[in-house]
């Protein structure tokens, strides 16, 4: 049986779904059914269960405001959480466990060399947009490769960019860019309000992976990838984030101004990954990938039809 850690977040939901769809049975565990900073009550949900796959989604996440609003949080959740599941899976004797880190990760483009490569993951500090968020996920790594070398867990590490699709956290402030400007359009249309407000000034590029296409990636990653080197996932087509709004306002057919506040936080100016390990190693490729356009329509239309009743808002 596979268990599946953050089962009700975006990506959970779209993985719970494809496990569904390929007939594979899986146990969902979300915070309302195990708090995973508990590490003895987490301890005997696994060993109760013995899943031979974990699939652990679970983390304390958020966007570039919310990351930098509370660093000690996302760095003290997150250690707790990754503790409890790598010491429960050992206990329960679980075969493979594959846990998601993020491109947010990689070191900040001053100590790199673009695209980022797995090898880069620890030759700098990360940008201090994030930084607790992201010494959680390379502690995660770290005890991911360790636990592998002295238990023989097999335990392998994804990294993939910035994540989209239903049922994400629309939260105002807290959410990442493309629910959060998802909801500032449609809120904006039905109220008949003459602009939106964006952050920054629209020239950050970001690369961006529908939570679909990750679903699909992890069960080949589970299937096909085992080894300690971490494994970039994500589609690699890098777009600025105004030519996202400009997508959003044409999708939910909005026609108001937008206005752009540098005041608020911009976060790294771009983060480009390169997935040739994952096309490499994998049945993966580029092609595979969900059509950006399309990702996005089906976003907004499953938001447009879903308002109010939605993670976040209600
Ligand atoms: O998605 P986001 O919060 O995450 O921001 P990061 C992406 C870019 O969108 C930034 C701009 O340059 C923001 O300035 N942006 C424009 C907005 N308007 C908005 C808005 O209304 N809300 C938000 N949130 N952004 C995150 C990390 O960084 O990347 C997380 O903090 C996570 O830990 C995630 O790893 C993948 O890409 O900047």
């Amino acid at each position: 049986m596979k268990l599946v850690t953050g089962a009700s977040g975006m990506l959970g939901v779209a993985l719970v779904n494809h496990l569904a769809e390929v007939g594979e049975a899986y146990l969902p565990l979300s915070s309302k059914d195990l708090d995973l900073r508990d590490y003895d009550a987490t301890k005997q949900v696994f060993a109760s269960h013995k899943p031979n796959t974990v699939f652990h989604l679970a983390a304390k996440v958020g966007g570039v405001r919310a990351n930098m609003d509370a660093p000690g949080d996302f760095y003290r959740d997150n250690i707790l959480i990754n503790t409890s599941v790598m010491d429960a899976c050992l206990l329960a004797d679980t075969e493979k466990i594959v846990s998601v880190l993020s491109t947010c990760v990689y070191p900040d483009e001053k100590w790199v060399k673009y695209p980022l490569t797995e090898e880069q993951l620890h030759v700098g500090p990360p940008h201090d947009s994030n930084f607790g968020y992201a010494f959680s996920k390379r502690m995660l790594e770290v005890q991911s490769r360790a636990y592998r070398r002295q238990h023989g867990l097999k335990s392998v590490c994804v990294i993939p960019n910035n994540l989209f699709g239903e049922h994400d956290n629309f939260a105002e402030g807290q959410s990442h860019v493309i629910p959060a400007l998802i909801r500032k359009v449609w809120e904006a249309k039905i109220r008949n309000q003459s602009s939106i407000t964006v952050w920054g000034d629209g020239k950050p590029l970001r690369e961006f992976t529908y939570s679909k296409d990750v679903a699909k990636i992890l069960r080949v990653i589970e299937l096909e990838y085992d080894d300690e080197t971490p494994v970039n996932i994500g589609c690699t087509q890098e777009r600025s984030i105004e030519s996202i709004v400009k997508m959003i306002c044409d999708l939910l057919e909005y026609d108001g101004k937008i206005v752009y506040d540098v005041s608020m936080p911009t976060g790294q100016n771009r983060k480009p990954s390169s997935n040739s390990l994952l096309l490499s190693s994998t049945s993966w490729k580029d092609v595979d990938y969900t059509p950006f356009e399309i990702a996005l329509s089906n976003t907004c239309e499953w938001f447009r039809l879903q308002y109010p009743k939605v993670r976040g808002i209600e």
